[in-house]
């Protein structure tokens, strides 16, 4: 079934993330925040008990956007361009969460340690068998991703919202991209491009020693 005009199609999201990296393997932080809308109105419609999530990944895009819209939105039209003018003009806290408690660089960082998660997940949903459990999937692509930077009560919380998630079939269904074969097919494609922008996004943060931002 194609998707409806106007209604929900996760297509168009991974489209995102392929339009966010350009030719000389810059990320372009205006398709990569509309890639995380989307997800984000997926992750929505699964149910309220996500919310906590998602409530999260909001603040952290509108951050994002709030800086991609303001004064010095030439400065973050990319990630490079914004890791360059951050640290040159000291704009980032190293050590301590302090004077710059939301700089672009650790926001990103956060959002980019998300999109480890995605990419296990998705690969997993994509390779699993029929029958498997979508939060079995979900639960070790977070735990060997996204739990590390966690503690355990955010760890709990996340583990039991996971229990809520349909089952492998009728997941692939509610993207919104054909049948569960079809949408199989479509995230063999949308994966290498998710890859791309999280590979660019380790190196250049691993350069400039930004991992481990507080
Ligand atoms: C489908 C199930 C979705 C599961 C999402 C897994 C992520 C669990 C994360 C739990 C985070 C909880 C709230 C708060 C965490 C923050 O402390 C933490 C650190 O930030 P800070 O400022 O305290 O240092 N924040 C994060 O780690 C960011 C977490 C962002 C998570 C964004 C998840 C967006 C998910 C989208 C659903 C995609 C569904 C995939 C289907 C796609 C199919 C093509």
């Amino acid at each position: 079934m194609a998707a409806a005009a106007g209604a929900f199609s996760l297509r168009e999201v991974l489209g995102a993330f392929q339009a966010a990296v350009t030719e000389r393997r810059e990320v372009l932080l205006g398709p990569y925040l509309r890639g995380w809308r989307g997800l984000v109105r997926f992750l929505n419609s699964l149910g309220a008990i996500f919310s906590f999530i998602s409530k999260d990944a909001v603040a952290k895009i509108q951050i994002m956007e709030s800086y991609c819209g303001g004064e010095r939105q030439e400065e973050y039209r990319t990630l490079q361009s914004m890791v360059a003018y951050e640290l040159a003009s000291g704009l980032v806290d190293l050590q301590r969460r302090s004077e710059h408690p939301d700089s672009g660089c650790r926001t990103v960082l956060r959002l980019h340690r998300a999109l480890r998660w995605l990419q296990l997940f998705l690969e997993g949903l994509r390779t699993a068998q029929e029958d498997s459990k979508t939060s079995t999937i979900c639960t070790d692509s977070y735990n060997a991703s996204l739990a590390t930077y966690h503690p355990w009560v955010v760890r709990k919380a996340a583990t039991v919202a996971f229990c809520a998630l349909p089952s492998r079939n009728a997941f692939l269904e509610i993207m919104n991209v054909g049948t569960p074969e079809e949408a199989v097919v479509m995230l063999g494609d949308a994966l290498p491009h998710i890859s791309s922008v999280y590979g660019i996004t380790e190196e250049l943060y691993a350069q400039h020693k930004l991992l481990n931002l507080p």
